[in-house]
């Protein structure tokens, strides 16, 4: 019998055999393998669990005519065309919430290793220059600073929650202002965010609406003392201007989990003292991926017994 799963990406061997255990399901690297699938076995699969950032649209759901559900692992679903998904009566699920920990987790720690200077830190013990005398030169202290942001969402406030902790004034960006712990103040604009902040950080949802959102303009209001950390997708910022920016000390430096065409991670990036980067591991623990692919396979078992669906977006 035909697999009625179709698991799309890079799976590890944990996920392997538990999709194997639930279901009667294929493997394929890319849409491209799938293009070589024999008519029939197209036909049979009713849900993809899909892994990774390669754009899932009309054409790739053609492949694919009883598809019923894509089950997304990951809780950013801007790779899925979901207007084609809802046209073809195809649902979408995710994976909220049970990564906020770990993608709030990195955010600090990106910020905190930019600020205090710890990849110089670490060199200097590393490359014999503290034993030969020399000191560390100052950095920035972050408790008690001013932080912004962007997009308070289910991320942005466990971000914000962290750095409450740090004694950190809170600023934040939305839509619209949230209801929020006393004291978090709203700014109607990127723009009027950014210059009110020392640290601004992109806790944004990826895709059209959000497409270069960090403007030149709100990189220059965050300014030459400013640092920008982004853990949302590099759609999100004006990868250009960032970089300019970086280079000419326009800015004082970037803790970057995601990039626009990663994992080409433009080499600019790579000769900048002031960056830490990180290649899109925030939601990468063992315990925050193994709740991921429970979620996603829960959703296509829902769907396969007829069940409501946990998380469709
Ligand atoms: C990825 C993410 O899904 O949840 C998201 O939106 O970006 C990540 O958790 C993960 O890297 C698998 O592609």
């Amino acid at each position: 019998m035909h697999a009625a799963v179709l698991a799309i990406g890079g799976y590890d061997d944990a996920d392997v055999r538990d999709l194997e255990a639930g279901f009667n399901v294929i493997f394929r690297s890319s849409f491209d393998d799938i293009q070589n699938m024999a008519i029939d076995a197209r036909h049979a699969v009713r849900a993809v669990a899909f892994k990774g950032h390669t754009p899932f649209g009309h054409q790739e759901m053609a492949l694919l005519p009883s598809l019923g559900v894509i089950a997304n692992y990951g809780v950013g679903y801007d790779a899925i065309d979901t207007v084609a998904a809802k046209a073809r009566g195809i649902a979408v699920t995710n994976t909220p919430d049970v990564l906020n920990d770990d993608v709030a987790d990195l955010a600090v720690a990106m910020m905190l290793m930019q600020g205090r200077d710890m990849r110089r830190g670490d060199a200097w013990v590393r490359d014999g220059i503290w034993a030969g005398g020399g000191d560390l030169p100052l950095n920035r202290k972050i408790s008690g600073g001013r932080v912004g942001i962007l997009g308070l969402g289910r991320i942005g406030r466990e971000i914000a929650a962290r750095l409450a902790a740090f004694k950190m004034d809170i600023h934040y960006w939305s839509r619209g202002p949230k209801k929020t712990p006393d004291g978090w103040q709203y700014h109607n604009s990127p723009d009027a965010l950014a210059a009110a902040v020392d640290y601004l950080i992109v806790a944004l949802v990826g895709g059209t609406q959000t497409c270069g959102i960090v403007s030149a303009s709100v990189i220059k209001a965050l300014g030459p003392k400013g640092v920008l950390i982004n853990i949302s997708r590099g759609s999100t910022v004006d990868e250009a201007a960032l970089l300019e920016a970086l280079e000419k000390g326009h800015l004082a430096g970037a803790g970057l989990d995601v990039f626009l065409n990663e994992p080409a991670v433009d080499p600019r990036f790579l000769s900048l003292d002031n960056v830490v980067l990180q290649p899109h591991q925030g939601s990468g623990t063992i315990e925050t991926r193994a709740a991921m692919a429970k979620l996603q396979r829960d959703n296509i078992a829902a769907f396969l017994d007829g069940q409501p669906l946990l998380t469709e977006v």
